[in-house]
């Protein structure tokens, strides 16, 4: 099924202390993210890259960069909101600090069409953590906490829609802090670890998870960091965590979204170009993009011989 896919240049990298992913946009596009997906049938269009709001706050010592994350979440849930009207957007990012944005913005979209938010989370950590909870201050780590309405969010926008912890599921566990082990232990979060991975095969926990989304009749935001692979494939990462998904692993969990029709929104997040090997993580996840879009394996075209 061809569709509109909306391209959004987030370069938010206020969410952490290593500067380098405000070039993932960039990178992503000169690793020809629009030509592969337009390859596919799609209509694409790139909006080009969101600029944060101006919000005057004052920062905050135990956070690092508030003001700036919080005027990023403004206008990255705003844009979300809009672009849902037009089509599939793909925020390209930036670190992960963008979904406080793009999440609560399609959670908002959502909420008007009165269909239930479903959020598939692939990431070596849980970014569950709260503004009083992380102990490093990065607001990269705070996402999930705050589109499912955890406490201690008041300098941020009030959620438009709260997403259901029962409606995430996030898989690729291997560095989860205590407070977030304990308040995930004590949600409906839907989690899976590594082990879980080894020993029971993607397909068997993304599978049920799909099928809970299309019963009912939700919408699925797709947020992909890239440290949910391993880093031996994926090294443009500040926060590299040994043990993560294999290449095939990372393209059966897109392909088993892209035939479960399922999914309305998607981020790729946490690309630092600094940290590059001549492009090889940017190009994996224009990839994996792909397959998400309908890319199947026997459409990968043939290599060049130079
Ligand atoms: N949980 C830690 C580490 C972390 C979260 N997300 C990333 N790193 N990329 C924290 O800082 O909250
Ligand atoms: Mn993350
Ligand atoms: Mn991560």
């Amino acid at each position: 099924m061809s569709q509109t896919l909306l391209l959004i240049g987030a370069p938010t990298d206020s969410g952490k202390r290593r500067a380098g992913c405000l070039m993932g946009p960039d990178a992503f596009r000169t690793a020809r993210l629009p030509g592969a997906l337009a390859d596919l049938g799609h209509t694409v269009r790139d909006l080009g890259n969101v600029r944060p709001d101006d919000t005057g706050m004052d920062d905050r010592d135990q956070l690092f960069a508030l003001p700036e994350t919080v005027g990023w979440t403004r206008a990255l849930a705003r844009a979300a909101r809009e672009a849902m009207t037009e089509g599939l957007p793909i925020f390209l990012g930036g670190d992960h600090a963008l979904s406080l944005g793009s999440v609560s913005g399609v959670a908002a979209h959502a909420a008007e069409q009165g269909r239930p938010q479903f959020v598939l989370w692939l990431d070596a950590h849980a970014d569950f953590n709260t503004p009083q909870t992380t102990l490093s201050g990065h607001l990269h780590g705070t996402p999930l906490a705050y589109v499912t309405g955890q406490p201690g969010f008041g300098d941020f926008p009030p959620l438009a829609a709260t997403i259901p912890q029962e409606n995430v599921c996030i898989i690729g566990l291997r560095s989860v802090d205590q407070a977030e082990v304990d308040a995930i232990e004590a949600s409906g979060v839907e989690r899976h670890d590594m082990r879980a991975l080894d020993e029971n095969g993607l397909a068997a926990l993304l599978g049920p998870f799909l099928d809970r989304v299309a019963q009912a009749g939700g919408a699925l935001h797709v947020s992909l960091d890239v440290d949910f692979l391993d880093p031996a494939v994926a090294p443009a990462v500040g926060t590299t965590v040994p043990g993560g998904a294999t290449v095939r692993e990372a393209h059966l969990a897109m392909e088993m979204i892209h035939d479960s029709g399922l999914m309305t929104s998607m981020d790729l997040v946490e690309l630092n170009p600094m940290l590059d090997e001549r492009g090889r993580t940017a190009q994996l996840m224009v990839d994996l993009c792909a397959s998400a879009l309908g890319r199947r394996v026997f459409d990968r075209p043939t290599p060049r011989i130079l």
